[in-house]
């Protein structure tokens, strides 16, 4: 079953946008820029909030970017597998990746020859949802279930995550 955070945090009653951007620093290709089009996407369809990239970075509700090791929040990356990502809880919008991973943006993650390679658009799907105040769920198929390994992709949400975001917004 799908949980929030402490104190059920969520964006403000009436929130239908909220923007997105990517830290200037990274300089991202598109196929990049376009996965997390896509897992926005996935969440606008079962609620009524929509995401619109924007270019400045200081004034979007949510800031993506990659960093390795320390990058200033108190929670440093660890390298290749282990921490992938993390999001904060509403209504911060930092969404952090580890540059160390070998991201898979484009083609198929379970034919990837690296073993360590981790499907991004899986990862941006679950850290939205802990974007929009969802914790984990004890749901195993779920966006929201608390493990996935390499090369393995999972992008679809379940009815668990559907019904738990339905339950904020
Ligand atoms: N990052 C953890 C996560 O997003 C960070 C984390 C641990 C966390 N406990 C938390 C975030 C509690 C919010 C609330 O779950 S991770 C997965 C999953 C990670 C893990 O890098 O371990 C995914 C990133 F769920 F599959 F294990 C993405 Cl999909
Ligand atoms: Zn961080
Ligand atoms: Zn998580």
């Amino acid at each position: 079953h799908y949980t929030f955070f402490d104190g059920k945090p969520r964006w403000p009653e009436g929130t239908t946008e909220l923007t997105y951007a990517f830290d200037p620093g990274n300089n991202l290709e598109d196929v990049v820029k376009n996965v997390f089009a896509r897992a926005f996407s996935r969440w606008s369809e079962v609620t009524t909030i929509n995401f619109t990239e924007t270019t400045s970075f200081s004034d979007a509700d949510v800031k993506i970017g990659f960093y390795t090791g320390n990058h200033g929040d108190g929670e440093p990356f660890d390298g290749v597998l282990g921490t992938l990502a993390h999001a904060f809880s509403p209504t911060d919008g930092r969404f952090h990746l580890d540059g160390a991973e070998d991201w898979v943006a484009s083609g198929d993650v379970t034919t990837a020859s690296l073993s360590t390679a981790v499907d991004l658009e899986s990862v941006a799907v679950h850290e939205i949802g802990h974007l929009l105040g969802l914790g984990h769920t004890s749901v195993k198929e779920a966006i929201m279930y608390p493990t996935i390994t390499a090369k393995t992709r999972k992008v679809k949400l379940m009815d668990d995550d559907i019904a738990g975001v339905q339950n904020l917004y």
